[in-house]
């Protein structure tokens, strides 16, 4: 069995972690671009002001991805560029910006894969409303969103609604790790539910305007195993599907939420607020596939003695992670059966596999890979080449990894892995690479190509048959 005649083979970015131009050409900032600058923010305070200046070289980048044979490339759309303001008036230079990527994308051949909200939002409308606190924000974002598929839906067949808000709205209201940088359950909840509103709105207004398009969203996804056979650790595993997988999948895909855990969260907190019609709203958004973005698994256990949150590894310092967890429902603790990366997060491969058969059994939808990849600082050696194996290692066995899962019936449409080339990431800065492209940071952003873009290259050519 092999990968199907039209599989996409892809590869993807974000705009705030690849463009650059930050306030070029009318662009208006976004909330990255104020809270990378707040000191203590991010790694060693980096930002995407400059980031791989992918605004400016877009056409070398797009060039280098067709030598490589690319199917796809996912790329996020910045608000801040068609609307500066995130509504009112709309910025013509914006949407000539991603016309001009599309076409020139289009010119290879290369299907491009849009993300209309990957974490970019305009500051004038956190300043306005307080953002995805405000259910105002459901028709700006559609406002938005019917700008981009009235000017690229033409052509671009690929749309992803939002992406990953469980770790936006998480890390942006649950763990103050990204922007607004808030410790707040109640909220965190209720702007979850918002998001999920607003991603239904704009699939149903994309029914009308792209009829012949596909649209899902791309949730973070971590399949878990219980740390023991015990039945306390076989609750807390359910417990944790519950709380942070199924509790943002369910509503995306199933228009509902897992019942007992909106019962937890109703009686604890008070929220979500759902108002009448909304979950009918939910209901009738149907999506065409899942987008999941996967980089490893979780081994959950019991969580008696209450740990709670307790940091994140952003330096790359191996084994620097300390135990986290929600007191009352789970921990996570280390999977001694698994190899981890310098950023602490557990190589599987399997666990997508077993990830997506999971969503096979709930949801029964296609399924898009949108990210998957490793995060590593990359061997340089004497002759300047980028001996990037162990990002090979890594995406090889992940691809067989879907290669089993389709022999076992799930419907992959296709797989891009992050990132194209080198770019921010959020919290970690420069230092952890991703991409098949190296940017030399010390040599005008000069682009050099990888082992793994060469490795890629032989995967595409033969269809997944050459790894
Ligand atoms: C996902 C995001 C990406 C990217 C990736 C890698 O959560 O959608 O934007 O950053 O993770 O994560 P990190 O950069 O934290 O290593």
């Amino acid at each position: 069995m092999s990968f199907p005649k039209n599989f996409l083979w892809g590869s993807a970015t974000a705009a705030y972690q690849v463009e650059g131009a930050w306030d070029q050409d009318g662009k208006g900032p976004s909330i990255w671009d104020l809270y990378s600058k707040l000191p203590g923010t991010t790694f060693e305070g980096t930002n995407g002001d400059i980031a791989a200046d992918h605004y400016n070289r877009y056409k070398e980048d797009v060039k280098t991805m067709a030598e490589m044979g690319l199917k796809t490339y996912r790329f996020s759309i910045a608000w801040t560029r068609i609307f500066p303001q995130g509504a009112g008036k709309i910025n013509e230079k914006g949407v000539e910006f991603y016309s001009n990527l599309i076409d020139e994308l289009l010119k290879y051949n290369i299907e491009p894969m849009i993300t209309l909200y990957h974490w970019d939002l305009p500051q004038a409308l956190q300043d306005k409303y307080a953002g995805w606190e405000s259910r105002k924000i459901i028709d700006d974002f559609v406002e938005y969103a019917k700008v981009c598929f009235k000017n690229f839906g033409d052509r671009v067949k690929y749309w992803i609604v939002m992406n990953e808000p469980n770790v936006f709205i998480g890390l942006g209201y649950g763990i103050a790790l990204h922007p607004p940088g808030l410790k707040d359950r109640k909220k965190e909840l209720n702007a979850g539910h918002i998001t999920a509103l607003a991603n239904a709105k704009a699939i149903k207004l994309f029914r009308e305007l792209v009829p012949n398009g596909m649209i899902g969203s791309s949730i973070a996804y971590g399949p878990a195993y219980s740390a023991s056979e015990s039945i306390e650790d076989k609750l807390a595993l359910e417990r944790y599907y519950n709380y942070g997988v199924w509790w943002w999948f369910d509503p995306y895909f199933k228009g509902e939420y897992p019942e007992e855990m909106l019962k937890y969260n109703q009686e604890k907190y008070g929220a979500p607020e759902i108002l009448d019609g909304d979950m009918e709203l939910l209901k009738s958004a149907k999506s065409d596939f899942i987008g999941i973005n996967y980089y490893c698994t979780q081994m959950i256990a019991d969580n008696k003695e209450g740990i709670g949150y307790n940091g994140m590894n952003n330096t790359g310092e191996k084994n620097s992670q300390k135990e986290n967890g929600v007191p009352g429902l789970f921990k996570h603790v280390r999977n001694t059966k698994l190899e981890y990366t310098d950023w602490d997060w557990a190589i599987d491969p399997d666990g997508l596999r077993y990830g997506m058969l999971q969503l096979k059994e709930r949801y029964n939808l296609p399924i898009i890979i949108s990210e998957n990849g490793l995060g590593a600082v990359d061997p340089i050696d004497e002759e300047g080449n980028i001996q990037d194996t162990q990002r090979v290692d890594y995406l090889r066995e992940h691809i067989v990894a879907c290669k089993n899962a389709i022999e076992e019936g799930v419907d992959l449409l296709g797989y891009c892995t992050w990132s194209y080339i080198d770019l921010l990431s959020w919290l970690n800065g420069y230092k952890k690479q991703y991409g098949f492209v190296y940017v030399d940071r010390k040599n005008n952003l000069a682009r050099k190509k990888k082992l793994s873009y060469f490795w890629y290259k032989k995967v595409i050519a033969s269809n997944g048959e050459e790894l």
